[in-house]
This record gives C-alpha cells, structure tokens and sequence, in this order.
C-alpha cells in the first residue's frame, strides 16, 4: 500500500505571524484561505490566533477566542477535513471544539495551561504535543543541548506518560519534534536526520518545516514565501524517515510531491488517475 500521510494547512488568524501574518486576520479571509487549503487536498486545517514565532508576544486568550472560534464554527459548516486548534490555552481549545474541532495541537505539550490535558481526555479529541525549549519570546537565544535528538524524544515519552496519566487515551496522541522551537539550523538537520527514533516513539509523528528559517540560512530565501523547495525537500525526507503528518502552508504542491514519494518508498502503489500514454 502507499505510505499514508495527512497533510495539514495552516491557517493563522493573526496580524503577526512569520510567513503570512495579516493576511488572513480578516474572518472572511481565513475562511476562504480554509476552503481553497481544503480544495487543494489538506486532511487537516490548523487554525491558530497567536503567533509563536520567535519573539512573539502572548496573546490574551480572549482575544484569540474571538480570532479563532468564529471563522473554525463557518469552516465547519462546509468542509470535510479535521479541524485543529493551534493553542495552548484551555478556553481557547474548548470553544474551538465546540465549534467543531477535533485535534489540539498544543506547542507547549499540555504544560502551558493546567486545565489543558483534562479538557482533552474529557472530549476524547485528538492530541499533538510538541517539543519546544523556553518559550517563543526567548527561545532562539542560544539554544543548548547535549544531544537534542534524545533529549527532545525523551521530553516527547515524558509528555506522552503525562497525558496518559491525565487520562489521553494514547492512540489520540500525535508527537512533534518542534522543528525550529528553540533550536538552531544544526539542531533542526539533526532531528531530521534522525527523525526515525522519534517515530520510534510509537504514535504518528508530525512535522513543521514549512517557509521556517533554517530554510532560509540554507537557501539564502530570505522571503519566507520564497521558501517552498526548501519546505518540498524537508517533508519528502521527512515521510521517507517514518513521519506520517506534514503541517504546511503550501498544501497543494506539498501534497503532490509527498504522493510520488510514499509511492516511491512503498512497494505498492495506486496511480491517482489513469496512466498517461507516454511515460517520460
Ligand atoms: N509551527 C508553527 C506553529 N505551530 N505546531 C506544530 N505542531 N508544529 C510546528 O512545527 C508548528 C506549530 C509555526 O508556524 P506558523 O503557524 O506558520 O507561524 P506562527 O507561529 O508565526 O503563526
């Protein structure tokens, strides 16, 4: 069978954000970015309505309440794709579910907010719980590990036994390395390098590489819309090292060059229309 994968659009609702802050602040704009995401083949749109790139101020979280919980409410009326909440705030993922989410993908892995891994056991919804080091307002200033491939797995099984503890049932966890969370270039190419013994861990492995800088350090794009070969390369490796969900901005594109690469890791696969006469 082809290798199975989701991909996952991101949808920022936010005035900040590093590669599209602003564009899609407006309601009616994340809506229609959320349907075009879907049409271009997305199995999961991620909204968040705070930015955590380095840097980042915190956003109250009524204000990201209000950003989030309307456009997600309209985009589930129409669209068949799961809905992801990008928080780590209790009252923000709650009123997101209850407008129709499914999944919280939470940057902090349920250390952010108290009421956080209760809530999630409680409505049974999916989970990503992700590595980062600090906090987004520090966390690129001299990040330091030992070994940051095993440090970040073992916070990752730590984080894991906590939800499990807290009554996450273990099959709705997803686990993410945190891809530029507190990490230098070196630090980023030696997770992805090594991202087999993350997806030892066991559950579905989730990567965010897209438009991020260390794309940039190593391309010279200095425009994070510029960065999409950059994003393309990182997400095939990452799918050929066991990675099963790719959070990105550029669903179409990604989506088809993660088609031919499952194709070509698996030993079968199934043409998505019929062949075409030449084959060159
Ligand atoms: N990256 C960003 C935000 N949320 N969630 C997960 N699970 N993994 C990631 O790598 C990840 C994430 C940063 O990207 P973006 O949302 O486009 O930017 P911003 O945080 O500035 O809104």
């Amino acid at each position: 069978m082809p290798r199975d994968f989701r991909v996952m659009g991101v949808v920022n609702v936010t005035p900040d954000s590093f590669s599209d802050g602003g564009r899609y602040l407006d309601p009616d704009a994340a809506v229609a970015h959320a349907v075009a995401l879907a049409a271009e083949g997305a199995d999961i749109l991620d909204f968040g309505g705070e930015s955590t790139r380095p840097g980042a101020e915190p956003v109250p979280a009524e204000e990201e309440r209000r950003r989030v919980a309307p456009v997600l409410e309209r985009v589930a009326a129409g669209c068949s794709a799961q809905l992801s909440i990008d928080t780590s705030k209790a009252t923000v993922a709650e009123a997101a579910i209850a407008a129709g989410a499914t999944l919280v993908n939470d940057v902090t892995a349920l250390r952010g907010d108290p009421e956080m891994a209760a809530l999630v056991a409680e409505r049974g919804v999916e989970c990503c719980l992700m590595h980062m080091l600090g906090e987004p307002r520090t966390m690129q200033l001299d990040p330091h590990y030992e070994d940051v491939v095993s440090e970040v797995a073992s916070f990752l099984d730590e984080r894991m036994a906590f939800a499990v503890g807290a009554g996450v049932r273990e099959d709705r966890i997803l686990l993410d390395p945190g891809i530029g969370f507190g990490k230098t270039l070196e630090h980023n190419l030696e997770l992805l390098r090594r991202l087999d013994e993350i997806v030892a861990l066991g559950r579905p492995v989730v990567v965010g590489t897209s438009r991020k800088s260390f794309l940039g350090l190593l391309t010279g794009r200095a425009e994070p819309d510029q960065r999409l070969a950059g994003t393309i390369a990182t997400n095939v490796l990452a799918l050929e090292r066991g990675a099963s969900v790719f959070r990105v901005h550029d669903v179409g594109t990604v989506r088809e060059a993660l088609v031919v690469a499952a194709a070509t890791v698996s030993e079968r696969w199934t043409p998505t229309t019929s062949s075409p006469t030449r084959t060159s």
